[in-house]
């Protein structure tokens, strides 16, 4: 018998980046100064860099050239125009905003949406987005299915709204929800994928009660992929009929490019009502720049309608997916506790498993974090206690459901040696975990506390 040939990642390494290889000694040393905090720590000390998948991808050769292109014109430069043609073909929507940045889009949006007082569904915001309802005086309320929330449930779209209770919560408030939201994938459900059925059932309670239903498409092409490998019915369809699939049941998006449009910078919002294109340019003027440009270079604008056709190629996604599924396999075989199945675009570590002695309290994905630094000079961010911030009414943690470091996947950035290293450092972790202990605040800023906090080892 034959044996059958593997498939390698789908390009080749044309440019190089040399990393810094540290000691153990160096970065605990290193560590300590950032007062445990990963986000203190400068890139350079750092071997594999897994804080986030977001505006680390490699870009092509093709967008390289696109950059050679880019026109600067303040008004009506061609790329915009190329990158109009690439969103209407991709997703479909008749209008395009470009922004800096995914969260840009969503300011706009909700700028004009959103009034004080009134609620926001989603399946699971996203950081960004949660701060941007409330910035508006918003009431930010997730509605993802309850399996989303067992680390170890098989079900294959952890990411899907549970409809009957948007119907029900819509039956009561509809007066109070300008727009209904879907996060594709969602992240902070560990970039678990929705269901076309689930868009298509979602999208029709929001029309039931006339409201809006847009999508936060930062991570589209990845779902596309889900939807045609796991929902009966989609296995035969091409990722972009999906793709048009998905965004048929919406009246727009908002996107951060730094995700599936694998460029380093942007994001765009794209709607089907004119008025609203009309209002939100307006704004955009304001809070971006000239509604052909939003705050991006001719050359970005480029480098994203390239990269919005490169995403949707079916053999970059089964290279993309297939590898942080290597990882997670990997890390299984290990017996390191993990969310599974394994997302799309980072693997989820589940501290309260691989921890359990510390007091979710002393921030075990934190500690976790920290110690795979040391171990291995792998930086993961932590998505627990630390991120989630205080209740404002109690005053006490607002202790998430999930306690998880992520381990954030570059776009073809890290080869599967890569992954070899850091499911070693993992487990080696795993191993001594009854040894590592919990963390207490030094310092902890008011509002986004995770980015400056300092730690020190807890007392008891
Ligand atoms: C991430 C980054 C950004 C994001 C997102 C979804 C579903 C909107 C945005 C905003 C943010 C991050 C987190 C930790 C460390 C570094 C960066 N997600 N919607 O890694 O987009 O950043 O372009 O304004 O995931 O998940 P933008």
């Amino acid at each position: 018998m034959p044996r059958a040939i593997p498939t390698a990642e789908p390009f080749r390494i044309k440019v190089v980046e040399p990393v810094t290889m540290t000691t153990r000694e160096e970065r605990v040393e290193k560590i300590l100064s950032t007062g445990f905090n990963l986000f203190g720590l400068k890139s350079t000390d750092v071997y594999i860099d897994l804080l986030t998948d977001s505006g680390t991808s490699a870009m092509s050769d093709n967008q390289w050239a696109g950059i050679m292109l880019g026109d600067e014109a303040y008004a009506g430069s061609k790329n915009y125009y190329n990158l109009e043609r690439a969103v209407q073909d991709i997703t479909g929507f008749k209008y395009l905003l470009p922004t800096h940045q995914g969260r840009a889009a969503e300011n706009l949006l909700l700028y004009v949406m959103l009034k004080e007082g009134q609620y926001v569904p989603n399946n699971m915001h996203f950081d960004t987005t949660k701060a941007h309802v409330l910035h508006k005086q918003g009431i930010p309320v997730d509605f993802v299915t309850p399996e989303a929330y067992d680390p170890t449930s098989q079900y294959p779209f952890k990411g899907d709204m549970d409809v009957k209770k948007l119907d029900s919560f819509l039956a009561e408030h509809a007066d109070a929800v300008p727009l209904v939201m879907l996060t594709i994938t969602c992240n902070s459900g560990g970039g678990q994928p929705v269901s076309l059925g689930n868009i298509r059932a979602v999208s029709s309670v929001a029309k039931k009660y006339g409201k809006p239903f847009f999508i936060d498409a930062c991570r589209f092409a990845e779902n596309a992929y889900f939807i045609k490998q796991r929902e009966p019915g989609y296995h035969t369809k091409t990722i972009a009929e999906i793709v048009r699939a998905m965004f048929s049941y919406a009246d727009g998006c908002t996107m951060s490019s730094k995700k599936d449009a694998l460029v380093n910078i942007g994001g765009f919002l794209a709607v089907n009502d004119h008025a609203l294109y009309q209002a939100a340019s307006g704004l955009a003027v304001l809070f971006e720049g000239f509604p052909t440009y939003g705050g991006l270079a001719g050359r970005d604008m480029e480098a994203m309608a390239r990269g919005l056709h490169e995403v949707i190629e079916e053999d970059y996604l089964a290279y993309r997916v297939g590898q942080v599924k290597y990882l997670g396999d990997k890390l299984l075989e290990y017996g390191v506790p993990i969310i599974e199945p394994v997302g799309g675009h980072a693997v989820y570590l589940d501290a309260k498993r691989f921890l359990p002695h510390i007091p979710q309290g002393q921030f075990p994905a934190q500690a976790l974090g920290v110690e795979l630094y040391i171990e291995g000079g792998v930086r993961g961010v932590e998505i627990g206690t630390n991120l989630a911030g205080r209740n404002p009414a109690t005053g006490d943690h607002d202790y998430p459901k999930l306690e998880m470091l992520r381990l954030t996947i570059p776009r073809r950035v890290y080869t599967n040696r890569h992954m070899d290293v850091i499911a070693v450092a993992c487990a080696n972790v795993y191993e001594r975990r009854a040894a590592i202990a919990g963390l207490e605040y030094t310092y902890e800023a008011p509002i986004l506390r995770h980015f400056t906090a300092r730690f020190k080892p807890a007392s008891a």
